[in-house]
């Protein structure tokens, strides 16, 4: 339904360039004959994701609103998904309380070293406490799974485009039919394009917002104090470390280098700790080759 906003609109207090997001719960009153709408209230959100706009206004625009989960669809080739996106995108989701689930995708391209280094990463990502899927949306392997995971949820599903973020989506339901790109044309898809969360139903349950263009989350502000809190294998061990306000980099008795020493923290997972707490990944979600 084709819906107005009833005069100027509150929102909660963010400096936010869009009043209303996909995910939004809201009332709507009918007007005229025409069936239009007029949203007279908006529900507080339980969540939302934010992008910050790239020019100097600092507005931000909100992404989406009210996932239950947030898919990231990675893949180790075309396009190749740098362990550093992953752990900055799953320490966001954490950061915005949104549990988050790893799809590695393309399986049926990997040749021999890429399944290592897939079995490698499934084993870090389930050791550090995430779903991980494995599938190949072009030749139906756990698709099913793939539905099931959305099944009854509302998922935000992220990732670098090429990934076959759609091509998933379509195999687990075909009526949806989003389109899908050629992986030639992806790299066309530069940061300037203009992006809108799509939100669509599920046949068995739930929603997916695909973001089309958007690669991951928005940035989000963390102190370098907070950071281990979004890896949930340092949170963990946070508590016994000699220092409360140890960041584990070089300080004794840090329980989170002796878990380092003993494989139980993967070192691809501590080096992308280390890269946000030094702020040397690039912070810019459109250009994830600086996350090596
Ligand atoms: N070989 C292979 N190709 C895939 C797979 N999934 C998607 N693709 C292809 O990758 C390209 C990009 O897929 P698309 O779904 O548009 O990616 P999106 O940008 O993440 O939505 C398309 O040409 C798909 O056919 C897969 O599992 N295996
Ligand atoms: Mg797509
Ligand atoms: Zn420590």
């Amino acid at each position: 339904m084709v819906c107005r906003l009833k005069g100027k609109f509150r929102t909660q207090g963010i400096k936010s360039t869009n009043p209303l997001a996909v995910g939004d719960f809201v009332e709507v009153e009918i007007e005229g004959d025409e069936g239009q709408g007029v949203i007279t209230k908006l529900y507080d959100r339980k969540n939302y994701i934010v992008r910050k706009s790239v020019n100097l206004s600092k507005q931000t625009h909100i992404i989406a609103a009210n996932m239950d989960q947030a898919v990231l669809v990675v893949s180790l080739v075309s396009p190749k998904t740098l362990p550093g996106f992953i752990d900055r995108f799953l320490a966001t989701a954490e950061a915005y309380s949104i549990p988050a689930i790893v799809v590695f995708n393309k399986v049926d391209l990997y040749t021999d070293v890429e399944i290592l280094e897939l079995q490698y990463l499934e084993t870090v990502y389930i050791q550090a406490g995430y779903t991980v899927l494995v599938t190949s949306a072009t030749d139906n392997l756990n698709t099913k799974a793939f539905a099931k995971l959305l099944a009854g949820k509302t998922s935000l599903l992220s990732g670098n485009s090429g990934v076959g973020k759609s091509t998933l989506v379509n195999a687990a339901e075909p009526n949806l039919n989003l389109r899908t790109q050629k992986v030639s044309d992806y790299h066309q898809q530069g940061m300037h394009t203009t992006t809108f969360a799509e939100m669509h139903a599920l046949s068995f349950g739930g929603y997916i917002i695909d973001t089309p263009g958007i690669r991951g989350f928005g940035l989000f502000d963390m102190d370098k104090a907070e950071i281990g809190d979004y890896f949930p294998e340092i949170f963990k061990l946070k508590s016994k470390c000699r220092f409360s306000d140890c960041l584990h980099l070089n300080e004794p008795g840090c329980a989170v280098l002796a878990a380092l020493e003993n494989d139980e923290i993967a070192p691809t997972r501590y080096r992308s700790y280390i890269n946000m707490i030094n702020g040397t990944d690039d912070d810019n979600p459109y250009r994830q080759d600086a996350f090596a």
